[in-house]
């Protein structure tokens, strides 16, 4: 594994330590479930997915961008932080790739961790959301609650799996094995998604709140939203897609936003709330693009995002 951890060091004060200081590999080892409880670092270094979609490509750098992103991040509290290296897809499908997630979240699920997965194209939610049902108890209802400009349940282009079509990959697995399909997607924009595609997301029991219940007089009625889809659900996965920003605060991304929502206090609120429920399985951020970035803030973007939701997990299991 290359270990791109590296950072600050303000000396040995258990209360200086950031994320480069106190990250470990995990192994392979069946762990026993302690406390603190882990967060395991997964990265899903590939833009197939993106480039199958036709999109701007370079999320495939993105793991090594939020790693070191996230390297000064201060260590968080309560939690153990491990780093799993990087998925290995073998190909340039997004279907290999999303197998080859789906095996490491279902490891780091079975060892009492919380995946943390660093995109890497969309596609990555599938994978997510299947290795957690892989190793959750039977009959564990695992929702998925996306923070996306986009709402990522197009039809597979002539049954290829891309960065567009994850949503419909886990409502066609639900579908096939007769389980409820629980998804919420929230700061959808309206001018990135046909009628006919929120149509049929609808259709198919997507929820949808759009970008314009971000702003301080729709909080409340969007918090109730996301209160009752998590009391539905035994476990959450939350993904973060980049894209879901202004163009201005996340230029790195394939698709980027012109009016996307703000990283403000009341989107931290929102994750908070999510976090803080317990329900959250694993956490991710997608379609961090490096090389189409300005600076480093995308990436740097998605550390205080994973900050801001990984200081709101309950410590107590
Ligand atoms: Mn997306």
């Amino acid at each position: 594994m290359i270990w791109n951890w590296r950072g600050r060091d303000d000396g040995p004060d258990p209360h200086a330590q950031r994320w480069h200081q106190v990250v470990k590999p995990w192994d392979a080892l069946p762990k026993t479930r302690s406390s603190p409880r882990s967060i395991v670092v997964i990265g899903y270094p590939t833009d197939a997915g993106v480039r199958a979609n036709f999109g701007r490509g370079g999320a495939h750098e993105g793991p090594a961008a939020l790693r070191l992103a996230c390297s000064n991040l201060p260590a968080p509290p309560g939690y153990r932080l491990f780093d799993a290296g990087d998925v290995a897809g073998g190909s340039d499908h997004a279907e290999a790739w999303q197998q080859g997630l789906a095996a490491a979240v279902a490891a780091a699920r079975a060892g009492g961790g919380v995946p943390l997965v660093l995109g890497g194209g969309h596609d990555q939610a599938f994978g997510h959301w299947l290795g957690t049902v892989q190793a959750a108890p039977a009959g564990a209802v695992v929702g998925c609650i996306n923070i996306d400009a986009h709402i990522d349940m197009r039809e597979p282009n002539h049954v290829v799996a891309h960065s567009g079509t994850p949503y419909t990959q886990v409502h066609s697995w639900c579908k096939a094995h007769s389980r409820p399909f629980w998804y919420l997607l929230l700061g959808m924009q309206p001018a990135h998604n046909t009628p006919a595609l929120i149509h049929r997301a609808v259709a198919a029991g997507a929820q949808i709140v759009d970008i314009d219940a971000f702003q301080p007089s729709q909080e409340a009625s969007m918090m109730q939203v996301i209160d009752r889809f998590l009391g539905a659900c035994d476990l959450v996965c939350l993904s973060v897609d980049l894209d879901v920003f202004s163009a201005a605060a996340a230029p790195g991304v394939s698709a980027p936003s012109p009016m996307g929502i703000t990283p403000d206090a009341l989107f931290r609120s929102v994750v908070r709330r999510i976090a803080a429920s317990g329900k959250v399985s694993g956490i991710e951020i997608a379609e961090c693009a490096p090389g189409l970035d300005v600076g480093g803030r995308t990436a740097r973007l998605g550390a205080a995002v994973i900050d801001s939701i990984v200081r709101a997990l309950p410590t107590q299991r």
